[in-house]
């Protein structure tokens, strides 16, 4: 984002007095806009030869909230090319999603692997 900029006198209240003390002096002020985008990132899953398709989608309707339909072309879109991105998040959102996703394969002892990656 652009920093603004704005200008003003430093002295605006010596408008309009008498002449002579200190000149007029020119101030320039860098404004930071004070909101901040935060950092982005995608939480994607790796395709493997083991973990059953519908485990997968039933992972990304659980995890991150899709319908059925949505989950099963995420689903075949990682089968076909090998990793697909399931949602884009703040950092410490993906972070619990990835955690979320590694622990419920593990229990289910599937090889399903999930990792975030900076937008
Ligand atoms: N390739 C798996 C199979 O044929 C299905 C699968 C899809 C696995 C997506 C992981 O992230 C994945 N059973």
């Amino acid at each position: 984002m652009q920093p603004r900029i704005s200008v003003r006198m430093a002295d605006d209240d010596r408008k309009g007095k008498p002449p002579g003390g200190e000149p007029n002096v020119a101030v320039i002020t860098k404004t930071k806009p004070q909101t901040k985008r935060p950092n982005l990132y995608r939480v994607l899953i790796l395709n493997d030869d083991y973990t059953p398709m519908e485990f997968v989608v039933h992972v990304i309707e659980r995890f991150f909230s899709k319908d059925h339909e949505a989950a099963t072309r995420i689903m075949l879109h990682v089968h076909h090319h090998g990793m697909g991105e399931c949602g884009v998040y703040t950092y410490e959102v993906a972070e619990t999603k990835v955690t979320q996703v590694m622990d419920f394969a593990r229990k289910h002892q599937h090889p399903l692997q999930c990792v975030m990656e900076k937008k």
